[in-house]
């Protein structure tokens, strides 16, 4: 039986500084992920590129140190709009950056869908800041604090209810790179976070059936937010944040044939792919990888 999956693009890159992460969706696209999961059985609709305006002034910071605030609103609003759509329609929502502010939109869309909705949250960052505790004003590293409805309004009330998320059905993998404020939150929130410290002493086999089983128990539904930039740089070198001492591609494949395996995954989106940073397509090629792995490819 032919399973329903709805692609949807963000070419968002007003979360952020570095221009070129816009043309994410184009790469992952080009690098083929329509054709692998077509090969997997999958009913592909790929519903093209939500728009995202430009900013008025470049990177304008507005109201709260938010840079380009309205813009990414406003493109999150459309994008929560069609994954609401989706998943209403029995479509499994897979959605392309764009840079990780696009992680609003998504959630907005599909927490409206369930009780107790988990998110794996695959990152060097933590995307904890809010406009008070951000170091650079950039959204992108904002959009897990924004579904915890810790933020600006214009952010968090997206679809008109917040919280979209509950801290402690988040499962933070791979960071290595957390602000002050984002500490202080994890420690008061209980998120529940294996940075590179516990995959280097758990293993990753270890760090997913724990994630896995912790989820699996006490949510009805589970998101994958992978961000390219919890590869190490090596392996998945266009981002616009790169932070060495990262996950391996290895270990990330696995991390996906174990989420394949669990069953529990009913949406999910890859970001931060930057085509201008990267060497012939190789980060989005590493995407394709990880989404074949995560739909079901099997070695034998
Ligand atoms: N924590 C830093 C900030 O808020 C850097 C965030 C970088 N974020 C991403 N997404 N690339 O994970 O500016
Ligand atoms: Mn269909
Ligand atoms: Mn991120
Ligand atoms: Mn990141």
């Amino acid at each position: 039986m032919k399973k329903n999956m709805s692609i949807i693009g963000v070419p968002m890159d007003l979360g952020q500084s570095r221009r070129g992460v816009d043309m994410g969706p184009s790469a992952i696209r080009y690098a083929g992920v329509v054709e692998t999961l077509e090969n997997l059985n999958y009913d592909i609709k790929d519903l093209g590129d939500v728009p995202v305006s430009r900013p008025d002034s470049k990177y304008e910071k507005q109201e709260d140190n938010l840079r380009n605030l309205q813009q990414v609103a406003d493109a999150n609003q459309k994008l929560a709009e069609m994954v609401d759509k989706e998943i209403t329609g029995n479509h499994f929502p897979l959605v392309l950056g764009g840079d990780h502010s696009i992680a609003i939109g998504s959630l907005a869309g599909i927490a409206k869908h369930y009780e107790n909705l988990g998110v794996i949250w695959y990152d060097a960052h933590g995307d904890l800041n809010s406009g008070d505790t951000s170091p650079s004003g950039n959204i992108h590293g904002m959009p897990l604090a924004v579904s915890l409805g810790i933020g600006n309004e214009k952010l968090t009330n997206i679809l008109g209810y917040q919280p979209k998320i509950k801290p402690e059905n988040i499962v933070i993998i791979g960071a290595r790179s957390l602000d002050p404020g984002e500490k202080d939150l994890i420690k008061e929130s209980g998120i529940n976070v294996y940075s590179m410290h516990e995959v280097d002493r758990l293993g990753m086999p270890a760090v997913m059936s724990q994630a896995i089983d912790y989820l699996k128990n006490r949510t009805d539904g589970v998101h994958l937010s992978l961000d390219l930039d919890g590869l190490d740089p090596e392996e998945a070198p266009g981002v616009g944040t790169p932070v060495i001492g990262g996950l391996s591609y290895r270990e990330s494949h696995l991390a996906m044939e174990m989420l394949a395996e669990s069953n529990i995954l009913t949406s999910a989106e890859f970001v931060e792919v930057n085509p201008i940073l990267d060497h012939k397509n190789k980060t989005a090629t590493v995407a394709v990888g990880l989404i074949g792995s995560l739909f079901g490819e099997k070695l034998k």
